[in-house]
């Protein structure tokens, strides 16, 4: 068990030890450089019942999203070969669900994870909550890892999502870990939380059995009509703190810097990338939001010396 304590301790260390012992502790469990391409795809777009604050998704607020049902199977296995060719080796799916269906929409699904891990790509999906029924069938089809986000502390959830409760979301990744598939759980900043509510969540995480393998760090993408379409920007560093505190946290996590990235300079993410995030999602758009595109991250990648990691080379 790690304590709140020690949590706190590490996170409000002066910013450039922080990132040094982050990076030190990085290097003893990863390769160095190298940084995971994932790709998004929206499976399932808009109209969904839930009242995350956050998400343009929601169909309780005035966003201008496109709305589908689930995408045919074809459309998906040739997104994912065109990710596959930028150098993707993650392809995650997701589905603006409350929670997974059941039905002819969940065969598909399941369809969908055994093209994807049959290209040889890491497959992953994020679709709400999840019996563990739902979580057995989906690690047979050969799922990598399923999504699901604590987002924020328990004590701020409240105030982001009325729709379900911080213990849901923790049932769902338990389903998840006991049906043998990797946990990818993080959460956002720059939704009005504070330090203390970010350490929280810190605390949360690392103190799950077992860790996640996968933990998303986002920043928050305000969209016009929700109702956090007004908040401001995060400061960057805020960012590379929480990356820098997951990483001694959660030593052999891939540590994703998700959400966000369109509006960080190539520096702001070196500082991620030093303080241990090795995972970014690629493609022009997340799920709805602006992202940077495949040229742009070349580029960046080429100035920093970073290379696309291959699965082959993956601890
Ligand atoms: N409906 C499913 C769920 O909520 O679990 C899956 C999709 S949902 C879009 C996946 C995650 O994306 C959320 O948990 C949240 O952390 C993140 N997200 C959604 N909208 C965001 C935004 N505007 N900015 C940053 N992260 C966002
Ligand atoms: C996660 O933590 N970040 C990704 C992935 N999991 C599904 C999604 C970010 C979505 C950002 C908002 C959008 O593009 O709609
Ligand atoms: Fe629905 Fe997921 Fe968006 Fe919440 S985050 S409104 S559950 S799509």
């Amino acid at each position: 068990m790690i304590s709140l304590e020690t949590v706190t301790q590490i996170y409000h260390q002066p910013l450039l030890s922080l990132i040094f012992e982050a990076q030190s502790i990085h290097r003893q469990h990863h390769q160095v450089d190298a940084v995971q391409m994932c790709t998004l795809s929206n499976i399932k777009s808009g109209r969904c019942p839930e009242d995350c604050k956050y998400c343009p998704q929601s169909a309780r607020y005035p966003t201008e999203v496109e709305n589908y049902p689930l995408l045919p199977l074809e459309e998906v296995i040739t997104q994912a070969n065109e990710a596959k060719q930028h150098g993707a080796t993650r392809f995650c799916m997701g589905a603006a669900w409350r929670n997974a269906p059941d039905g002819e929409e969940f065969d598909r699904v399941l369809q969908m994870v055994e093209a994807v891990a049959g290209m040889g790509l890491e497959a992953c999906v994020t679709m709400g909550m999840l019996r563990p029924d739902q979580a057995q069938r989906l690690a047979k089809a050969g799922l990598t890892a399923y999504n699901h986000n604590l987002d924020t502390s328990e004590s701020f959830y409240p105030e982001i999502i009325t729709t379900r409760t911080y213990r849901d979301r923790l049932d769902t990744i338990k389903h998840v870990a006991e049906a043998g598939i990797q946990v990818c759980c993080g959460g956002i900043v720059g939704m009005g939380e504070t330090d203390s509510d970010r350490i929280d969540l810190l605390h949360t995480l690392a103190n799950l059995t077992p860790q996640p393998e996968s933990v998303p760090i986002n920043a928050l993408s305000p969209v016009a009509g929700t109702p956090f379409g007004d908040l401001e920007a995060i400061n960057p560093l805020v960012l590379v703190r929480m990356v820098a505190t997951a990483r001694i946290l959660m030593p052999k996590a891939v540590v994703r810097l998700s959400a966000g990235r369109d509006r960080l300079t190539v520096s702001d993410q070196a500082l991620c990338f030093l303080a241990g995030a090795n995972s970014i999602f690629s493609s022009e758009k997340l799920l709805t939001t602006a992202n940077p595109d495949w040229q742009d991250d070349v580029e960046m990648f080429e100035k920093l010396g970073v290379k696309p990691k291959e699965l082959s080379l993956q601890p």
